[in-house]
C-alpha cells in the first residue's frame, strides 16, 4: 500500500531488535496472528545494529546472551569469545531472522512518527515518516532502552573543522583513525570499551572524564571446545541459574555478607573474582548494592587495583577518584582500559576540575583555557534511556493524551508494560521492568511471552481491549521507588536510571530493583488473578 492506504494487521511491532524479533515470532508462529514490524534500520539487531563503535562487546557472557525458547537454536549457534562482540551478535540476530523466516513481516527503513488509539474502532493507527499507513487492535513497542543518543549541547560543535560522531550512531563503513588526534567525550562502558582500541589505531587520544568510574577486566577470550561441550551438558541448569537471580546473569549472587569474613578472606575473594573478571565481581556479596560499609570495601579494592594499574600518579589519581558506590551506576567491564594511560600517546583531561568550555574549529577548549587540538571527536555520551525512544514517537492514547503528557514528571507505568489511558499499548523492556539491570535477553524473552499469553487470553474470551488502571499504576511506581531506595542505585547523581544524564529530564528512577525473579513471580501472578490491576472490556 502507498501513502494513504491504511495496511491493517493484528498486531504491530515497532523495532526489530532482540525483543522485536522474539515478540514477532510469538505472535505470528504461536498465536497465529497477522503482524507487521516497523523497523527504521535496514536490518534487524536493533541495538547491535547502531552500535559498532570500535570495542562494542556485550558484558554478558555469550552463553546468556541468546534466545533460550528453542533448543536447536541453542544447538546448532556457537559462539566465539566469552563475551560477544558486535558484529558476531549482529549475526546472530540475522541467523534468528532468517532460521525463523522473520524477515517477511518486517517492513526496513520505516521509522514510526507516531500512533494514536482509535477508542471507536479499538485499533492502533501508525504512521511512519515516509507517511505509510497502519492499523491494528495491538501496538508492542520494543525499542530498546539505550537508543535515542545523547549528544550534549556544546557550545561550538558547528564550527568545529574535523569529523564527530556518537558511539551509537557509528558510521558502517567505520572510522580510520590512523594518524589522527582522537578526543573521546565520556567514560561510561561504551567509552571504557572504546579508548582501549581508538588508542592503538590513533596516532593520539585524549579522554575527556567527567566522571571517574570503576571497570572490572573482562578477561575475554575465545571459548574453549571443553566450554562448549560442558554448556551444551549443562544448559538446563544455567537456564534454572538464570532465572532464580535476580539480575538473569548465569551465576548466583553469593549468599554471604561482606562482614560475615575476615578482612583477609575478603581481599582473596575479591581478588578471585578481579582475576576471573566480568560482572560476577558484583556477585561476590549479597550486600554490595544495599549497604554503604559493604560496598566501600569493594569500592577500595577497585581503586587500588586502578593506582596499581596506572603508572603515572597523577592521572590514577584522577581514574580513581571516584565519587559513587562500585555497581550504583552499570559496572563496565573492559580489555586494558586503565593500562592505555600507559600508553604515551594517550593523555586524560579532567573534566571535573577543567570543564568544556566550547568546540572551536581546531579542538576542544577548556576553562584552564588550553586547547587540544583533535581532527576526531568521539561522543561516548550515551542515552537519553528508557524513555527517549518512546517519547520520540508522537504516542496519544485515550482522548488524545499523548505518553509525554502523561510522563511529564516522568514514567509511569504498571509493570514496565503498559500505561493507564494507552489501551493495548505493551512496552518491553520499557521504565518500571527490570530489564536494564539484568542480562537483557532474559527479561526480553519474559515480556514478550507474558504479552503474548495476555492477547492470547484476550483473544480466546473475545475481549477487545486491556487498560492499566489508574490505581495499579499508582501501586507499581510505589513499588518501584521502594524497590530502588531499597538499594544504593538512586544515590547516584549522574546515572542514566535517574535520567540524571539527559538535561531537563525528569529525576525518576526508572528501572525496577526489585530483581527479575521476584519480577517474573509478579507478573505471572497479575495473569494468573486473570490480569490483575488491568481493565478488561469490549
Ligand atoms: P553512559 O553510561 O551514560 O556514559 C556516558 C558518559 O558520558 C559518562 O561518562 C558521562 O559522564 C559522559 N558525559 C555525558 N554527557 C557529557 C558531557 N556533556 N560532558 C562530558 N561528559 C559527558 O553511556 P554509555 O554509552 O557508556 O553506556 C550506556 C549503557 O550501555 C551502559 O550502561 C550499558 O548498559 C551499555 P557523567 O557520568 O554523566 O558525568
Amino acid at each position: 500500500g502507498g501513502p494513504g492506504v491504511v495496511q491493517g494487521f493484528d498486531a504491530l511491532i515497532v523495532g526489530a531488535g532482540f525483543s522485536g524479533l522474539y515478540q514477532l515470532l510469538c505472535l505470528r508462529d504461536r498465536l497465529g496472528l497477522s503482524v507487521r514490524v516497523l523497523e527504521a534500520a535496514e536490518g534487524v539487531g536493533g541495538t547491535w545494529y547502531w552500535n559498532r563503535y570500535p570495542g562494542a562487546r556485550c558484558d554478558s557472557e555469550s552463553h546468556s546472551y541468546c534466545y533460550t525458547f528453542s533448543r536447536e537454536l541453542l544447538e546448532e549457534w556457537e559462539w566465539s569469545e566469552r563475551y560477544p562482540g558486535q558484529p558476531e551478535i549482529l549475526r546472530y540476530l540475522n541467523h534468528v531472522a532468517d532460521r525463523f523466516d522473520l524477515r517477511r513481516d518486517i517492513s526496513f527503513g520505516a521509522r514510526v512518527a507516531a500512533a494514536r488509539w482509535d477508542e471507536a474502532e479499538r485499533r492502533w493507527h501508525v504512521a511512519t515518516e515516509a507517511g505509510e499507513r497502519f492499523a491494528a487492535p495491538f501496538l508492542v513497542t520494543a525499542v530498546g532502552c539505550l537508543s535515542s543518543a545523547n549528544i550534549p549541547d556544546i557550545p561550538g560543535l558547528g564550527e568545529f573543522a574535523g569529523r564527530w560522531y556518537h558511539t551509537g550512531q557509528w558510521p558502517h563503513e567505520g572510522v580510520d583513525f590512523t594518524g589522527k588526534r582522537v578526543g573521546m567525550i565520556g567514560t561510561g562502558s561504551t567509552g571504557i570499551q572504546a579508548a582501549p582500541v581508538i588508542a592503538k589505531a590513533a596516532a593520539h587520544l585524549t579522554v575527556f572524564q567527567r566522571t571517574a568510574n570503576y571497570s572490572i577486566p573482562a578477561r575475554n577470550a575465545p571459548l574453549t571446545p571443553e566450554f562448549k561441550r560442558w554448556l551444551k551438558e549443562n544448559y538446563a541448569e544455567l537456564r534454572r541459574i538464570m532465572h532464580a537471580t535476580p539480575n538473569g546473569h548465569p551465576f548466583p549472587i553469593a549468599d554471604r555478607s561482606v562482614f560475615d569474613v575476615t578482612p583477609e578472606e575478603r581481599e582473596a575473594i575479591y581478588e578471585a573474582a578481579w582475576e576471573k573478571g566480568g560482572l560476577q565481581f558484583r556477585a561476590t556479596f549479597r550486600d554490595l548494592l544495599v549497604d554503604k560499609a559493604a560496598n566501600d570495601t569493594a569500592a577500595e579494592f577497585i581503586r587500588a587495583k586502578i593506582r596499581e594499574v596506572v603508572k603515572d600518579p597523577a592521572k590514577a589519581a584522577v581514574l580513581a577518584d571516584i565519587d559513587h558506590p562500585f555497581a550504583a551506576k552499570r559496572p563496565p567491564i573492559d580489555t586494558e582500559y586503565f593500562e592505555t594511560f600507559n600508553r604515551d600517546n594517550v593523555s586524560l583531561v579532567n573534566l571535573r576540575a577543567t570543564p568544556i568550555e566550547c568546540i572551536t574549529p581546531r579542538g576542544i577548549r577548556t576553562r584552564d583555557g588550553a586547547e587540544h587540538a583533535l581532527d576526531i571527536i568521539v561522543f561516548a555520551t550515551g542515552f537519553d534511556a528508557m524513555t527517549g525512544q518512546l517519547l520520540r514517537m508522537d504516542i496519544r492514547g485515550r482522548d488524545g493524551l499523548s505518553l509525554r503528557e502523561a510522563w511529564r514528571e516522568g514514567p509511569r507505568t504498571y509493570l514496565g508494560l503498559q500505561v493507564a489511558g494507552f489501551p493495548n499499548l505493551f512496552i518491553l523492556t520499557g521504565p518500571g521492568s527490570p530489564s536494564v539491570l539484568c542480562n537483557m535477553p532474559v527479561p526480553i524473552e519474559q515480556h514478550a511471552e507474558w504479552v503474548t499469553d495476555c492477547i492470547a487470553h484476550l483473544r480466546a474470551r473475545g475481549i477487545a481491549r486491556i487498560e492499566a488502571t489508574p490505581e495499579a499504576v499508582d501501586r507499581w511506581v510505589e513499588h518501584v521507588n521502594e524497590a530502588a531506595n531499597a538499594t544504593l542505585l538512586p544515590t547516584v547523581p549522574h546515572s542514566w536510571y535517574l535520567g540524571a544524564n539527559v538535561p531537563g529530564k525528569p529525576r525518576v528512577f526508572m528501572p525496577y530493583a526489585g530483581g527479575m525473579a521476584r519480577y517474573r513471580a509478579i507478573c505471572d501472578e497479575v495473569a494468573a488473578r486473570g490480569y490483575e490491576g488491568f481493565a478488561l472490556g469490549g
